[in-house]
Formats: structure tokens, C-alpha cells, sequence
């Protein structure tokens, strides 16, 4: 019995990491019974003799979107123009990974696209995330990135053309993945990058995944958006479990627009709108 790391899922054939060799797997015939999907990522046993997957271990956590299991660190790459900063998105992502126990790391790129003036807004940006105890690296910035995912498992996740492939090809330039630019009509990616695959570099490991333009944050509790909003709990409301959504005895409330964001505050109080107006409909059903 062989034990390994799927790293690549091609329809039938499963690429799994066995001490740094790679095996074409198939999985066995019941798996399909069980209904068990092994994903990138999941440790399996193999048989030595066919190479069928006869078992997934355990789980310490797993994503949806991008579909992968156990992982330590979300890498969420967000480009600041061609696709435009979208701040929905980065804090959408924010609450979706750290929900999922999964810790994020913001790696920001095409900052040389900026002009002198959008680049002095997007710096205040950064620095307001970083401040508020958020990673946040720029993708040119190759050696601080290594120093935080040392021994680590990292998911790329973000929009397509945002530049994922672009930046694991930064870090490897033997990986040649493919990239492609976006669509100028469009100002957004193409859906380069078809699978997640997870790739061995140095000594850590990093997925390349497809993007996508949109996320849902379904079937999360209000508190889990709340802890995705981490600067907020620095705040001491009257009620220990204060939405911030009553100005009541709220103290996060009065500082929005000055030192909270006002697209952070504005992107929590949407995200728990949504997040009540689909549990009111699941409650009529
Ligand atoms: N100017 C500039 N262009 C970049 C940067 N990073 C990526 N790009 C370009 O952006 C385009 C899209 O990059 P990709 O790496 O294919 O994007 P992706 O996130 O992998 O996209 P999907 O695979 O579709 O999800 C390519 O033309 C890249 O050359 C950057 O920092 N600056
Ligand atoms: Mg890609
Ligand atoms: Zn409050």
C-alpha cells in the first residue's frame, strides 16, 4: 500500500504524489457507490499493484470553490486594474476562506498599471488591510510570499485573469503554466486555467485553480461573515454579540468613514443582507 497527495484530477485519471514521485491513479469502482469525491489535495492510499485509490483519509478542511481539501493558507490574488479592484470580491473571499478555517493571505497585482494618483489611493488601501491584520503581499514581492508559506499548502483563488498562473509562474518559471490576456471588452479574464492542480515548489506546495467572476457566500451563519470582518472586533459594543447593524450602544458604526472603511462596512452590511434575505427564503420554502 502506497500513500500520497492527489495533486491532478484529468476525468478518470488521478496524478497523486507519493514522496515527491508521481502515480497515474484510477479510482476504485466504489468509490463511485459511496459517492465519495476525492478532490485535489486529499491524501490517499493507493494499491501498489493496479494503482487504484482505495482510500481518502481524513480531511482537515476543504473549499468549494476552487474545489480542494486541505489547505493552509488561501492565497487571494486580486488585481487593482484590467480586471479593476473589485472589493466586493476581496472581502467576499476574506469571509468565505476564514469560514472554511482556512488562513488568507491578499497577494495584490498590476499595480504598475496604476497611474501615480490611483496607485497613492490603492497604497491606502493595502495599508488599511494590512492594519487591520490581514496578509497582504504584491505579487512582484516573490521573497516575502516564500517566508510566509514555508512548509505550507497554499490555494490560489480570485477572478479570472486576475493573474494566478501568472504569479505561480513568477515563483517557478519552469512551470510554464498557461496565462492569456484578458478580454479588453469585456475587462476581465478569459477562463484560462480549466483545473486546479497543485504543484511542489522549494518546499511548499501551491495550487493553480480556475477563476471565477463571482461567489456566493451561501449557507453561512451571520457570525462567520462577522469574523470575516476582523477589524470589527476591536471595537467594545455594549452587546458582546452586536451586529453592527443597530447604531444601539455600536461602537463599530461611528467610526465607519474614518477609521473603518467605508467599503468594508458597506460590503459586511450587504453580505448580511444576502445572507438574511436567502435564510427568509429557505424559511418559506
Ligand atoms: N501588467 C501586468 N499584467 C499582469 C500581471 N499579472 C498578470 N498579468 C497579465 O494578466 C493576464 C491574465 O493573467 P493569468 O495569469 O492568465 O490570470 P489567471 O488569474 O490565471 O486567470 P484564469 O486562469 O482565467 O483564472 C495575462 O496577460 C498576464 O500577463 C501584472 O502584475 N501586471
Ligand atoms: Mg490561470
Ligand atoms: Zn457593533
Amino acid at each position: 500500500m502506497l500513500k500520497g497527495r492527489i495533486k491532478n484530477i484529468n476525468s478518470t485519471k488521478y496524478i497523486v504524489d507519493v514522496n515527491d514521485k508521481d502515480y497515474d491513479c484510477v479510482l476504485r469502482g466504489i468509490f463511485r457507490k459511496d459517492k465519495i469525491t476525492p478532490l485535489v489535495g486529499d491524501y490517499v492510499e493507493i494499491n501498489e499493484k493496479d494503482l487504484q485509490i482505495t482510500k481518502v483519509l481524513p480531511r482537515k478542511n476543504f473549499l468549494s470553490r476552487p474545489n480542494i481539501a486541505n489547505v493552509d493558507i488561501a492565497l487571494i490574488i486580486t488585481s487593482v486594474k484590467k480586471p479593476d479592484l473589485d472589493l466586493v470580491l476581496l472581502d467576499k473571499l476574506l469571509v468565505h476562506v476564514m469560514a472554511n478555517n482556512i488562513q488568507p493571505v491578499i497577494c495584490f497585482t498590476k499595480t504598475d498599471l496604476l497611474s501615480d494618483e490611483e496607485l497613492k489611493e490603492f497604497k491606502k488601501v493595502m495599508k488599511y488591510y494590512k492594519n487591520a491584520g490581514y496578509d497582504a503581499i504584491l505579487n512582484e514581492n516573490v521573497l516575502k510570499f516564500k517566508r510566509l508559506v514555508n512548509d505550507k499548502v497554499v490555494v490560489t483563488c480570485g477572478q479570472t485573469g486576475a493573474g494566478k498562473s501568472t504569479f505561480i509562474n513568477r515563483i517557478d518559471d519552469s512551470l510554464h503554466l498557461e496565462t492569456k490576456p484578458i478580454s479588453e471588452s469585456l475587462n476581465r479574464g478569459v477562463h484560462t486555467t480549466r483545473y486546479v492542480s497543485l504543484y511542489k515548489i522549494e518546499n511548499f506546495y501551491i495550487a493553480d485553480t480556475p477563476g471565477f467572476s463571482s461567489l456566493e457566500l451561501n449557507q453561512l451563519e451571520e457570525e462567520q461573515i462577522r469574523h470575516g470582518f476582523i477589524e470589527f472586533d476591536e471595537y467594545d459594543c455594549k452587546y458582546k454579540d452586536c451586529s453592527h447593524i443597530n447604531t444601539d450602544g455600536c461602537k463599530v458604526i461611528p467610526h465607519v468613514g474614518d477609521e473603518i472603511l467605508q467599503s468594508r462596512y458597506d460590503n459586511y452590511q450587504k453580505f448580511i443582507k444576502e445572507h438574511n434575505e436567502s435564510s427568509s427564503k429557505l424559511f418559506k420554502k
